[in-house]
């Protein structure tokens, strides 16, 4: 991983990977590409940056040949909610996107990563520590399109010998960007309404348990399983990993640690609930564990903490 170029870098994941590889490997060494190029961004200021539709294969090509990048890493997509309101532009965003890279990566002999989730599973997948291989049958848009990828990324391994690697990625809580239209977004959005207003109101009903990680856990883990040695690498694409599972109330009570006065109620919103409800409690890392040595760092309270603290000097 020398020159990367990374998808979606404005996205919540983007734009801090692109942060991280900046700052260890210098910042020519980050081709960040988007569909937008908004004005007074950190991501597109802080190094080369290149506007891409990921359905434009053309251009996705040339903007990796004229850089010379050894890595593709596929961040483009639509989340779980807003796949669902919109889910023929999905798959095709989804899947002609991913297409793309994956074409790109074995026209150029790249490395390549792109991000699966614990969207690829369904309601008849085992709920409780949810095997690295199981039953996959997720009933939304965005599990179609990460089942079919997950699928793509091993056929592109085996049939073309593109160095494919993924992980099924947890909701990810972060302080920098906000992630746009996910499921698992009211586990972020509860600390800035934590600290803006006291008041959290949940869009998740009570017990419902989803496998969530800190945003330093996840970029840590790209990084790793990109520079792990191939030949621990039994899986490659699609590995579980999660840093811990909680329910909004124990959540709320993480924040309540820090926060004494924090209060939640709950306004369910259908649509996210059933989504949630057809994924895993809690989903079991140890082939990750095993073949990368995958190991996150923060659980709920020392997420809270440094969430609140971080937040507190944002907002
Ligand atoms: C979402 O909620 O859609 C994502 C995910 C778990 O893939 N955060």
């Amino acid at each position: 991983m020398h020159k990367v170029m990374v998808t979606g870098c404005l996205g919540q994941i983007g734009s801090e990977l692109v942060a991280q590889l900046r700052a260890q490997n210098g910042v020519d060494s980050v081709i960040a590409t988007d569909i937008r190029r908004p004005d007074h961004n950190e991501t597109v200021e802080s190094g080369p940056f290149e506007v891409l539709d990921v359905t434009d294969y053309d251009r996705m090509l040339k903007i990796a040949t004229d850089y010379q990048v050894d890595t593709l890493i596929h961040l483009a997509a639509l989340l779980s909610a807003v796949a669902e309101e919109r889910p023929q532009f999905a798959w095709q965003l989804n899947m002609t996107g991913l297409v793309n890279a994956l074409e790109v990566a074995r026209e150029l002999d790249l490395k390549f990563f792109t991000p699966s989730s614990i969207g690829a599973f369904g309601p008849s997948t085992p709920k409780d520590n949810t095997p690295q291989d199981t039953i996959q049958r997720p009933t939304t848009m965005y599990g179609v399109t990460k089942v079919s990828g997950e699928l793509l990324c091993d056929y592109y391994h085996t049939k073309y010998e593109v160095d494919t690697r993924g992980v099924r990625f947890p909701g990810l809580i972060s302080y920098k960007t906000l992630p746009g239209g996910g499921t698992t977004d009211y586990a972020v959005d509860i600390y800035y309404e934590a600290l803006r207003k006291g008041h959290y109101e949940s869009f998740i009903k009570e017990g419902t348990y989803m496998d969530m990680m800190y945003m330093p856990d996840a970029i840590g883990a790209i990084i790793k399983l990109m520079n792990a040695d191939p030949e621990r690498l039994i899986h490659r694409n699609a590995f579980n990993i999660t840093a811990m599972s909680f329910e909004p109330e124990q959540i709320k009570a993480a924040i309540q640690k820090e926060l004494p006065d924090f209060e939640m109620t709950y306004a369910v919103d259908p649509a996210r609930q059933a989504i949630a409800d057809s994924w895993p409690n809690q989903i079991d890392a140890s082939c990750a564990k095993a073949e990368w040595d995958f190991e996150p760092q923060y659980d709920l309270e020392a997420m809270t903490k440094d969430m609140l603290a971080q937040l507190k000097t944002r907002i």
